[in-house]
């Protein structure tokens, strides 16, 4: 029996109630058996105990990556002096630039290129204390590409450490055999891949990036229509930079997120509240982007909504897979308290994927997901900024990080 014991003067639980806590976690075969104060009691310790006593530093749930573009080739770091000069983020989509250099990469690439490129993605979040994500398709967008990056994702969850969720976005982009045809590109999506995709359990979620120039807010609505008659949970990317009522939209047609959120109404505020759809905020986008603003997660969190907070990680609006990155947006960009942060990227981000049962609090019965910080408090996290603070990852009742370094046996 797989028996380990972490001791700490701070463990944030991220439960309601009791949020900090001078004590130990007492992990069986994977799972959280126990929580209490103070020093573990002898009855906990057998021959094979791993004691690992993290007093002075900090411990927290495995944090959660609910919205992330994990599989797909190349990179764009030619779009960059572009951006640097102006030009628009759709701009250069229009163009046939953006997502669709991407989705000309990824074509290419064949499944053991997309999936050593995610794995070495997979290593660097957990090197910076994510153990679970959400991980879209959308850079293939015909049937053959969208299957491969679906099915690499899936290879990689069970090769992994890192747990990972499937979404579906065929509705990303209309790709350039589809191009003025966009009826046509959707009738394709609802007739032929989805079908395909949810028969054969290739994702959970289904998304639709609805924007000006790319999925009408009608559009999105047919999709999402198709897409939950299949068995699909939702997601969507709305009111990211144009406002067109995506948040109401999110909220009518119940899906579990709605993603970006910087042009999102009041009116769309609320109606999430009332839906239980939780809100994803995406901070370094809009840094990334350089948008001059985030989204006001501020408001929301008054009026009621749950937010969660997420990387985004993609090689477009937010090239990054490190979590304590975007902690530093969500601080000082969006003036969000770590307190406020380190649950946006737990337990609201286990909602945003819906693993509230399982993952993003410390409690009896969920997965032993830890991480130890090298700081002595939250705050500390948070303030001393721009450097990777985690010492080890716990996944699933094992050590897989130490010292900041993967353990032997994750690398490969
Ligand atoms: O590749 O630009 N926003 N999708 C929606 C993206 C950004 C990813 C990209
Ligand atoms: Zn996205």
């Amino acid at each position: 029996m797989k028996n380990v014991i972490v001791r700490s003067n701070c463990i944030v639980t991220c439960n309601e109630g009791a949020e900090i806590l001078d004590g130990y976690i007492h992990v069986i075969d994977g799972r959280i058996e126990e929580l209490g104060k103070g020093d573990a009691p002898v009855r906990c310790f057998n021959k094979e105990t791993r004691y690992v006593d993290a007093r002075g530093k900090t411990v927290t749930p495995g944090l959660i990556d609910a919205h992330t573009h994990l599989v797909h080739g190349g990179s764009r770091e030619n779009e960059l002096a572009l951006k640097l000069k102006g030009t628009p983020y759709l701009e250069i989509l229009k163009k046939g630039g953006g997502i669709l250099s991407t989705v000309e990469s990824t074509r290419k690439s064949t499944k053991e290129e997309l999936k050593t490129k995610a794995r070495k993605s997979l290593d660097q979040m957990l090197i910076h204390g994510t153990t679970t994500i959400e991980a879209k398709s959308g850079y293939g967008l015909d049937f053959e590409t969208e299957v491969k990056c679906l099915k690499t994702a899936l290879e990689l969850n069970e090769e992994h450490p890192v747990d990972i969720i499937n979404t579906y976005l065929g509705a990303h982009a209309i790709p350039k055999e589809y191009k003025d045809n966009i009826e046509n590109y959707m009738i394709f999506m609802t007739d032929e891949v989805m079908p395909y995709v949810s028969e054969n359990h290739l994702a959970e979620f289904m998304d639709v990036f609805c924007e000006e120039g790319v999925f009408s807010p009608q559009q999105s609505r047919v999709l999402m229509e198709a897409g939950k008659s299949l068995g699909f949970k939702l997601k969507i990317h709305a009111d990211e930079i144009v406002p067109l009522n995506g948040a109401e939209l999110a909220s009518e047609m119940q899906a579990v997120s709605a993603d970006h959120l910087l042009a999102a109404s009041e009116e769309g505020m609320e109606a999430m509240r009332k839906a239980d759809v939780t809100a994803v905020l995406l901070p370094g986008t809009s840094f990334y982007l350089m948008l001059g603003k985030y989204a006001d997660a501020r408001k929301m969190m008054d009026k009621g909504v749950r937010v969660a907070i997420a990387t985004d990680y993609n090689p477009g609006s937010c090239p990054t897979e490190n979590l304590q990155e975007i902690m530093t947006y969500a601080c000082f960009g969006m003036r969000l308290l770590p307190e406020e942060i380190i649950r946006c990227m737990t337990i609201n981000a286990a909602y945003a994927i819906d693993r509230s049962q399982e993952i993003g609090s410390i409690e009896h019965g969920k997965k032993a997901d830890l991480v130890v910080f090298d700081a002595p408090n939250l705050e500390y996290i948070f303030y001393h900024f721009g450097i990777n603070q985690v010492d080890k990852v716990i996944k699933d009742g094992k050590l897989v990080v130490e010292n900041g370094k993967l353990t032997e046996g994750v690398r490969v």
